[in-house]
């Protein structure tokens, strides 16, 4: 029995698993939870991430504008399923995630720069007020994943250099600080292997520590003659030395199937951000966004995901 390590929290979204379904990660009922319309702004709301906060929910969402530039807005829940989202926006650029470490809320996301994309970084501890740090990395990078803990006294980076444009390739890295300033140490984590993730991988959620290791969900690409899929697949990285990757299964976990991931703006994208996990029950409820469009909801539990990772492991 694989065993989550953090804080009990009982409230996050639930749904069993469907009677009959063989696969180990599972689709909310009522996907989409966030839709285009959840702001008058908005042309769409899709790769978000949300945290415990209080006693309830708070998120960060990207939202494309109507003159489609690329923001961040808050957003609060009391059950994580309904969110209302503020119109503020906090900053520019996209997909971002969010983690809390030592009491503070860390966001880290693809900041938009004149010479390309870095990853940001603010902190906050009220979701009102925010305090930008230096970017981690220099243009060009994108899909930045704090973990939710320091390792060893350092702070740890998922990472994956790319280009200007839509890259066509891409691996992941981890970058270590003492400070959140000064980033250095950079290991090499994994690459495409399987057909499915062949074009590119990038870190997801922020790593969920488990007795096993950090459970790291992952979008990896596939590129076709109608253009990128984006899926969900997984690996279990070393609680002490992250870089080392110990499982990781040659399948996806989950790719678009449901018509909200299969068309809109961008077709056939399921990309995860950010997961919500209760250590008693091992449940583990994964937001992702679907088609560049909106947002949505998945659910698997610990021993349901790490078993199947075993089984399907490429790293023998
Ligand atoms: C990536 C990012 C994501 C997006 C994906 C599919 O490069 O821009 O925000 O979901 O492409 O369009």
């Amino acid at each position: 029995m694989a065993k989550i390590l953090g804080k009990p929290l009982n409230n996050i979204p639930w749904e069993n698993k469907p009677e009959g379904y063989r696969y180990p990660v599972w689709r909310y009922s009522g996907n989409p939870i966030i839709t285009r319309d959840n702001l008058f702004f908005a042309n769409s709301i899709f790769n978000s991430a949300v945290v415990p906060f209080g006693d309830g929910f708070a998120g960060v969402f990207r939202v494309d504008d109507r003159t489609r530039d690329q923001v961040i807005v808050t957003g609060f829940s009391k059950d994580a399923v309904n969110w209302t989202l503020e119109e503020k926006v906090i900053f520019r650029g996209y997909d971002p995630r969010i983690c809390e470490i030592d009491g503070k809320y860390y966001l880290s996301w693809v900041n938009l720069t004149p010479n390309g994309t870095t990853i940001g970084i603010a902190v906050t501890e009220d979701f009102k007020n925010w305090e930008q740090k230096e970017d981690a990395t220099y243009p060009v990078a994108r899909n930045g994943v704090l973990f939710p803990r320091k390792i060893n006294d350092e702070y740890m980076l998922l990472v994956r250099p790319c280009d200007r444009g839509h890259t066509p390739y891409g691996d992941i890295f981890i970058q270590r600080s003492k400070d959140l300033t000064y980033w250095g140490n950079f290991r090499f984590v994994m690459k495409p292997v399987r057909n499915w993730e062949m074009t590119k991988v990038g870190a997801g959620p922020t790593p969920i520590e488990t007795d096993e290791g950090w459970l790291m969900f992952y979008h990896g690409v596939i590129t076709s003659c109608n253009g990128f899929t984006y899926s969900m697949g997984a690996a279990i990285l070393d609680r002490d030395e992250p870089w080392k990757v110990l499982h990781r299964a040659d399948s996806f976990l989950l790719a678009p199937h449901e018509l909200y991931e299969t068309v809109g703006d961008v077709p056939n994208v399921v990309f995860p951000c950010s997961a919500l996990t209760d250590p008693e029950t091992g449940r583990i409820a994964i937001y992702y966004g679907a088609a560049d469009t909106s947002v949505a909801l998945a659910f698997t539990t610990v021993d349901e995901v790490v078993n199947y990772i075993k089984e399907h492991d490429m790293i023998k």
